[in-house]
C-alpha cells in the first residue's frame, strides 16, 4: 500500500526522502529516483542520484558533501592519476566497489531497478528506492560552450558554462517504471511529493518520461512541491544560477510556474511567506513552513508538514 511517492534527485532531495522514511512504513513510501544524471565512466555505470538516496538512507552519506561515501579512501583515484587515467569524478574506494558491483549485474543482464533493490538491502535500507525508468535517460546541457554531458557540465567545468536548454536523450524511448505507474493509481495513495530537488536537471527527466505527466494529472492523490529556492537562492547547487541565465526570476514563483498546472499544492519557506498570496490559486494552495533541513529532526518535521498539507487539501476536495 503506497501512501507516498516521492520524486527526488541530488542532495536536497535526498533529505527530504530521509524524513519521509522516518514517519512511513517500507511499503508506505516509494522513492523514484532522477536517473539523468547517470553517466558511463571507467567503463562503470555511475548513477548519481539514486546512490545519493541510498547512502543517505543507509546512514553512509559523507555528511560534508551530501553524496559519496563517509569515512571514504581514495587510493583508486590516486593510482588511476599515476596512470593518467581520468579523475576528474571523484569515486571513493568504497563507492567504487558499489559501482563494481553494479557493473557487473548490469553484464549479466540485471536491470537497474532489480540491482538498486539488491542493493538496498545490502545496505539493510528497507524504503523503496526505484530508479525512474530502467532504460537510460542522460540529461544534456545546451551551454554556451555547446552541449555538455551532464556531469560534464556540473563537475568537471564546475557549473560555470552559460546554460540555455537541457535535452534528454533517451527519454522517447525510456519507460516510467511499471511500479511508479501503478503506485500513481493506487487508491490508497495520499500524496505525490516532488522533493525539493532542481527542477531542470532533477525533476524534468521524471516528469518528461512518456506519459507521467498524464498519469499525475489522473492521479487523485495531491501533487505537491517543495520550492528548492529559499529567499531567492538554492540552498544547494545551479539551482538559482540557472533560473538567472535562462531569463526567470530567481525565487520560489519560479519554481510554481515551472510546475504549471500540475501542482494541487506548493510549500514554501517561512523566510518566503511575503509570496503566500501571489502563489495561491483556485487550484494550488501555499503552506509555509521550515524547509531548510539542517538536522535529522528539521528532515522529519518538513516530512510530517507535506504529508498533512496533503491530507488537508485532501480534506478540502
Ligand atoms: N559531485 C561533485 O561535485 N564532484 C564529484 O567529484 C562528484 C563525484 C560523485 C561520485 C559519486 C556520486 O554518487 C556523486 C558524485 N558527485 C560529485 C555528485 C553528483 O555528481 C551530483 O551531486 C549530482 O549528479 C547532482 O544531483
Amino acid at each position: 500500500m503506497t501512501r507516498c511517492v516521492a520524486l527526488t534527485g541530488g542532495v536536497g532531495g535526498a533529505k527530504l526522502a530521509l524524513g519521509l522514511s522516518h514517519v512511513l512504513a517500507p511499503d508506505e513510501l516509494l522513492i523514484v529516483a532522477n536517473t539523468g544524471d547517470d553517466f558511463e565512466h571507467l567503463g562503470l555505470t555511475i548513477c548519481p542520484d539514486i546512490d545519493t538516496v541510498l547512502y543517505t538512507l543507509a546512514s553512509i552519506v559523507n555528511p560534508e558533501t551530501g553524496w559519496g561515501r563517509a569515512e571514504e579512501s581514495w587510493r583508486v583515484l590516486e593510482a588511476l592519476d599515476t596512470v593518467g587515467g581520468d579523475s576528474w569524478f571523484r569515486l571513493g574506494d568504497k563507492d567504487i566497489a558499489l559501482h563494481l558491483t553494479r557493473a557487473q549485474r548490469l553484464a549479466t543482464g540485471h536491470t537497474l531497478s532489480e540491482i538498486t533493490a539488491e542493493l538496498s538491502q545490502q545496505f539493510g535500507v528497507r524504503h523503496r528506492i526505484l530508479p525512474m525508468s530502467d532504460r537510460p535517460v542522460r540529461t544534456m546541457v545546451t551551454t554556451d560552450q555547446g552541449e555538455l554531458p551532464f556531469q560534464e557540465y556540473f563537475v568537471k567545468n564546475r557549473c560555470e558554462p552559460r546554460v540555455s536548454g537541457f535535452r534528454f536523450e533517451g527519454i522517447e524511448t525510456a519507460k516510467p517504471h511499471p511500479n511508479l505507474l501503478k503506485a500513481l493509481k493506487d487508491p490508497a495513495l495520499e500524496a505525490v511529493v516532488i522533493c525539493p530537488s532542481n527542477p531542470f536537471i532533477s525533476i524534468d527527466p521524471i516528469l518528461g518520461l512518456p506519459g507521467l505527466k498524464s498519469s499525475l494529472e489522473d492521479c487523485p492523490a495531491p501533487v505537491i512541491a517543495v520550492s528548492p529556492i529559499v529567499g531567492g537562492k538554492a540552498l544547494k547547487g545551479p539551482a538559482s544560477k540557472m533560473l538567472h541565465e535562462l531569463d526567470q526570476k530567481s525565487d520560489a514563483t519560479a519554481i510554481a510556474e515551472h510546475y504549471d498546472d500540475l501542482l494541487d499544492g506548493f510549500v514554501i519557506d517561512r523566510e518566503d511567506r511575503e509570496l503566500e498570496d501571489e502563489l495561491s490559486t483556485d487550484t494550488r494552495r501555499v503552506c509555509v513552513t521550515q524547509t531548510v533541513m539542517r538536522s535529522l529532526e528539521d528532515r522529519i518535521a518538513l516530512a510530517r508538514d507535506v504529508l498533512e498539507f496533503g491530507a488537508a487539501i485532501r480534506a478540502s476536495r
